[in-house]
């Protein structure tokens, strides 16, 4: 299959599993969990005909992992990226004691104010890999690398949680935790 088409595919699958689940007539079960036959029957409603075969090539194939599939094979999900309102279930986890952010040089400033906060999705979205950070910056504009204090953070008190994916979440970065690269 096409790396176009699997990426139309997996835009598809973002939309109705991150944020707007209602659009295909689907609930979010606690985790962000719906069955994969749900899905697929949602798609085929919207006369994108998906095979469960063309399912597994996205999930398998997806650059970043963004799906996850559970362990009974019946369930899918979007590893985080929300905006949905839905309990991910992740569990508090110990941080290392850096973490990076990309993020555009345009949103500096007001960062500087505010520290970084997660707009409309759940979490501010962090990683341990720098290369990562920064194709996620590009998204944004001219790319800058923030590094967060991560283990200070843990320390003063403020939750961490990992994804499957290697994505750390939290709730807000103040200021004082955050160093431009
Ligand atoms: C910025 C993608 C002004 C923040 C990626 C970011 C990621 C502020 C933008 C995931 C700010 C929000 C998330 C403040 C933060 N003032 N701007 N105080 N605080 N910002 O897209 O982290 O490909 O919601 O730096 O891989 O870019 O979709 O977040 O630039 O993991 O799977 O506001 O989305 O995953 O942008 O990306 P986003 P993000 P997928």
């Amino acid at each position: 299959t096409s790396k176009e088409k699997l990426k139309k595919i997996s835009k598809a699958m973002s939309y109705v599993l991150r944020h707007r689940p209602d659009t295909a007539g689907l609930t979010l079960a606690p985790g962000g969990w719906v069955a994969i036959t749900d899905l697929l029957e949602a798609f085929q409603r919207d006369g994108k005909s998906v095979s469960e075969t063309l399912l597994m090539e996205v999930v398998q194939d997806n650059d970043k992992q963004r799906f996850e599939i559970s362990d009974d094979g019946l369930l899918i999900r979007a590893r985080q990226g929300h905006s949905a309102e839905v309990d991910l279930q992740y569990e508090a986890a110990e941080p290392p004691s850096i973490l990076y952010h990309g993020t555009a040089t345009r949103f500096l400033d007001s960062i500087r104010q505010q520290g970084l906060i997660k707009g409309k999705r759940h979490h501010v979205h962090m990683s341990v890999n720098q290369q990562t950070m920064l194709e996620v910056a590009q998204r944004h504009g001219k790319p800058v690398l923030l590094s967060i204090a991560s283990g200070e953070m843990h320390a003063a008190g403020h939750q961490f949680f990992v994804t499957g994916n290697d994505v750390w979440l939290t709730d807000h970065v103040p200021p004082g935790f955050l160093k431009v690269q």
